[in-house]
């Protein structure tokens, strides 16, 4: 036993309350409080997902906590990018106020976090994977986290402090480390473990298993895959993120032999460097050197069989590249794009069976609230795009399932409007603490113990911020409201633009509806929705918080 682990046995548990004493379970007198581990992958969207439906891609160990816990159909983010959301998630908070709105910021790890409340509480807590916060983890007995974005083959961790390189791919060594730590865990104290995974963000390699597995598929497009955003506004116009024009074919797809993979590309330092033909080669060149430092992170055997698996599909793209026409480029491009971020799926899938596995052989499984969940969803080809960041239904929803088997009903399925920021409340109250009043979101312990109901005063709408413009993929900054029934979309900035979906009528959200005066009644008690809650919340409209700010300036 490493007694890293045994230090804080001294530690005084909080008072349980009589019934979270009945949902926690009890071993004779001593209420014995769950285990959490809260599983986190990046861009993961439920469209792969087989639980929720998914016809690309089979999940079957996903699909396992689905069956034997609760699938959440509306969770949504308030921020749909990586560090941003992890601050939700950790807070319980809106970007606006645990101060991570975009990824280039730092988190304040000085304030208050679930880990930190669950480890003064004497639980045993470890953060493993992708953190994406810029500063060090507080709160945790044990820390080992990628750095940046991280690596899919022999990855750099920070592991206590501490610089490393593991040999290996990403997936199975964040699971590694993960049973390690429940391996050297104090078996009588309950343990919190974030078990945070890179896959399957971008340039989604797979690993060596699972080169080639779909070679042969031809993955279903979807519907508005050549999307000509009619209707929509400049924000759907501008950005930098169409499968066709923004996918870089060396990184994204993988489009290198061993012969260019072996020669030194270098960006032109010209004072034409705004050319556009110079910034087209640049541009190119930047993505191949980035292709080139991810594989030769590979071991010699590795690079023979990742050369050895993609050699077809760039002998195609070779074949075929000046001959598409600008449809078939989206196309083509779609179902590479697709044959591997679904082979990366499969890694985490194996490796969260492998978890459960574990925990089943150990003896924890039934004792451990598991929660599955992505940093936000991802467009897989909806519109035309990958990545995220718009108030868009495929990024805003994030998938999210629970298995904790001694109050969670085994295949049971939410319709309430959940959001990350509930997660920091629910563990807090699931491990028999008060939830803090300064908390914004709102325990799903309600929802979870009954079936998926939500109570009758839970909430009607859930509300967005986006503001990482101008950055990666030219996002417009917005803010908005998604209702049961409707989304509310304000872009500003360098626009003033309004959106309007009816999400029972248009779920892929084609037909912006702002200016139909069918909508008008609508569109009203929206904005008066919109505008309560961004009161209750906090937030403003960002144009009025500067009007504020001048006003205030002139007043000194
Ligand atoms: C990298 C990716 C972007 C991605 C951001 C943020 N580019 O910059 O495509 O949007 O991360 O992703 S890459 O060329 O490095 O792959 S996030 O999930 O961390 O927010
Ligand atoms: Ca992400």
């Amino acid at each position: 036993m490493n007694d890293r682990f045994t230090r804080f046995g001294g530690v005084r548990y909080a008072a349980v309350p009589l019934s979270l004493a009945a949902l926690v379970g009890c071993r004779g007198e001593q209420p014995r409080r769950p285990n959490i581990i809260v599983m986190i992958t990046d861009d993961h969207t439920a469209q792969a997902m087989s639980c929720y439906g998914s016809l690309l891609v089979e999940t079957p160990n996903l699909d396992r906590l689905a069956r034997e816990g609760m699938l959440f159909e509306n969770c949504y983010v308030p921020n749909a990018i990586s560090g941003p959301s992890r601050a939700c998630i950790l807070t319980g908070k809106y970007s606006h106020t645990n101060g991570f709105t975009d990824n280039s910021q730092t988190f304040d790890g000085d304030q208050q976090t679930f880990p930190k409340l669950l480890h003064e509480a004497g639980y045993q807590t470890a953060m493993i994977g992708k953190w994406h916060l810029n500063s060090d983890p507080q709160g945790f007995d044990f820390w080992s986290i990628l750095i940046g974005q991280g690596e899919y083959y022999s990855p750099q961790f920070i592991e206590n402090g501490e610089r490393k390189v593991e040999k290996g791919y990403v997936t199975d060594i964040i699971t590694d480390k993960a049973i390690d730590f429940l391996e050297r865990r104090d078996p009588s104290r309950p343990f919190a473990m974030l078990y945070y995974h890179k896959a399957p963000h971008r340039n989604w390699m797979p690993a060596q298993r699972h080169l080639g597995i779909n070679d042969d598929r031809v993955f279903p497009e979807p519907a508005n895959l050549l999307d000509d955003y009619a209707t929509r506004g400049r924000a759907a116009r501008e950005q930098a993120m169409e499968i066709g024009r923004d996918m870089w074919p060396e990184w994204d797809l993988k489009l290198l032999g061993p012969e260019e993979l072996s020669q030194s590309w270098e960006l032109e330092e010209s004072g034409d460097a705004n050319r556009d033909d110079v910034k087209r080669a640049n541009d190119r060149h930047a993505a191949i050197m980035q292709f080139q430092a991810a594989y030769n992170r590979m071991t010699p055997e590795e690079q023979a069989r990742w050369n050895e698996a993609f050699a077809p599909r760039i002998a195609e793209w070779r074949r075929i590249k000046d001959k598409l026409s600008p449809e078939e480029l989206v196309r083509w491009k779609y179902q590479q794009y697709m044959k591997d971020y679904c082979a990366v799926i499969k890694g985490v899938d194996e490796n969260v069976g492998r978890l459960l596995d574990y925990l089943e052989q150990i003896g924890e499984l039934d004792n451990t609230i598991i929660v599955y969940t992505s940093d936000q969803g991802f467009f897989l080809g909806e519109h035309g795009w990958f990545d995220k960041r718009f108030m868009y239904e495929e990024c805003q929803r994030t998938p999210l399932l629970v298995r904790y088997p001694k109050v969670v009903a085994a295949g049971s399925r939410s319709r309430a409007l959940a959001m990350n920021i509930d997660l920091a409340p629910t563990f807090v109250e699931m491990a028999g603490l008060g939830v803090p009043d300064d908390m914004q979101g709102r325990s799903l312990v309600p929802v979870l113990t009954s079936g998926g109901q939500a109570p009758d005063d839970w909430r009607t709408g859930v509300y967005y911020h986006y503001y990482e413009y101008p950055s990666w993929h030219s996002v417009k900054r917005h803010y908005g409201i998604r209702t049961a029934d409707y989304k509310l979309i304000h872009f500003y900035n360098d626009v003033d633009e309004w959106e309007l979906y009816d999400m029972q009528a248009d779920p892929q959200e084609m037909h912006n509806v702002y200016d139909d005066p069918a909508y008008a009644a609508v569109r009203a008690d929206l904005h008066r929705q919109l505008k309560a809650l961004q009161q209750e919340c906090g937030d403003k409209d960002p144009d009025e918080r500067e009007t504020e700010f001048f006003k205030g300036a002139a007043t000194l």
